[in-house]
């Protein structure tokens, strides 16, 4: 009864995607305990929203960012919404996990593992299965979706599996990645994909920083006048900024608008 009122309540706010995992069905190799984050977690809902064909498929890459942007703040808002009607409606605490970051930054895990793999509770909250990109393919929406989580102390139920393998192992996805980062099966380089997916991430930062530093005054005054700063600073404050959406762009599972 409570998964279909939770479910009701979350795609009457718009989300296209809800399923629920058990915790004992939930299982990343990689990511930490849930209970370290929720001690008395019993199950995770997993939430999804359908990205934006016009803007993953936009040459522009400003636009492609904007289709990211859009969905984690419309994610963001809904995912608090949904954790405050589970907490009200069923007197349970929950834990809410973000799409993307915060994450720890920190060593060992760097920035490349979340509190929670969303794609792990995907799969096992019946919402997809994982393709050779390493992405979840849902059955109609493909791998244009997004996630957020909710760990609770709901004792739920998992939502049947897709048992169907989605993904017919074309290869478009590997051919299209321009950094080389799923060569690989069942892996993706995470350091490939950043450095092609992220021109002003972390890295291009640090190498900024490296030529700044030690420069006389006037040289460092030319280099903040480099289109990169620039573009560095932008970064800064909109967050991981990706350029390459390649894998689920080409990846022709699912329903799109014609184009
Ligand atoms: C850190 C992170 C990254 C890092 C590291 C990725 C990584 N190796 O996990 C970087 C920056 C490289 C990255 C890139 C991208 N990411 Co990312 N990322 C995350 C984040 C925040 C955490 C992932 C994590 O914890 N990984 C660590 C552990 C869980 O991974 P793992 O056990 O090593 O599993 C890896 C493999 O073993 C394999 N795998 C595991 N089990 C199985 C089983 C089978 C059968 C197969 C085939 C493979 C497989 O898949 C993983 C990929 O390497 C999640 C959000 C979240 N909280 O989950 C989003 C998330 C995974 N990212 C997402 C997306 C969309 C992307 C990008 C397309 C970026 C973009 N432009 O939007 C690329 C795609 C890269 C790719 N094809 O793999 C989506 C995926 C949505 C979906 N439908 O699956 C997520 C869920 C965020 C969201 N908003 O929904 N990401
Ligand atoms: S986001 Fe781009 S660079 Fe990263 S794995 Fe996908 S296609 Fe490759
Ligand atoms: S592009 Fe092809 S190989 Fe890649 S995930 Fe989609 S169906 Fe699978």
């Amino acid at each position: 009864m409570s998964k279909e009122e939770i479910r009701k309540y979350a795609q009457d706010l718009g989300m296209d995607v809800v399923g629920f995992a058990s915790l004992d069905d939930y299982q990343s190799r990689k990511s930490p305990d849930p209970r370290t984050i929720l001690p008395k977690a019993k199950s995770i809902i997993v939430l999804g929203h359908r990205m934006i064909d016009g803007a993953l498929d936009s040459k522009n890459p400003r636009v492609n960012m904007v289709g990211r942007m859009t969905v984690m703040d419309t994610s963001k808002s809904h995912l608090y919404l949904t954790a405050r009607y589970v907490e009200r409606k069923f007197r349970v605490r929950t834990s809410p996990v973000l799409s993307s970051y915060p994450l720890d930054m920190e060593a060992p895990t760097l920035g490349l593992i979340g509190d929670l793999s969303l794609r792990h509770a995907a799969v096992a909250a019946g919402l997809g299965v994982f393709g050779r990109h390493n992405l979840v393919i849902h059955p109609r929406f493909g791998s244009r979706v997004s996630f957020t989580g909710l760990l609770t102390e709901l004792p739920l139920v998992s939502d049947s599996p897709v048992r169907e393998e989605l993904c017919d192992n074309c290869g478009l996805c590997v051919e299209a990645c321009p950094g080389r980062a799923l060569e690989m099966e069942g892996r993706t380089d995470e350091m490939k994909c950043l450095r092609a997916s992220q021109p002003f991430g972390i890295g291009s930062a640090f190498g900024y920083i490296r030529r700044f530093l030690g420069k006389s005054p006037d040289e460092q005054l030319a280099l903040l006048k480099e289109p990169r700063f620039m573009s560095l600073y932008q970064a800064s404050f909109i967050g991981f900024q990706y350029a390459c959406f390649n894998c689920i762009a080409v990846c022709p599972l699912g329903d799109m608008c014609p184009g």
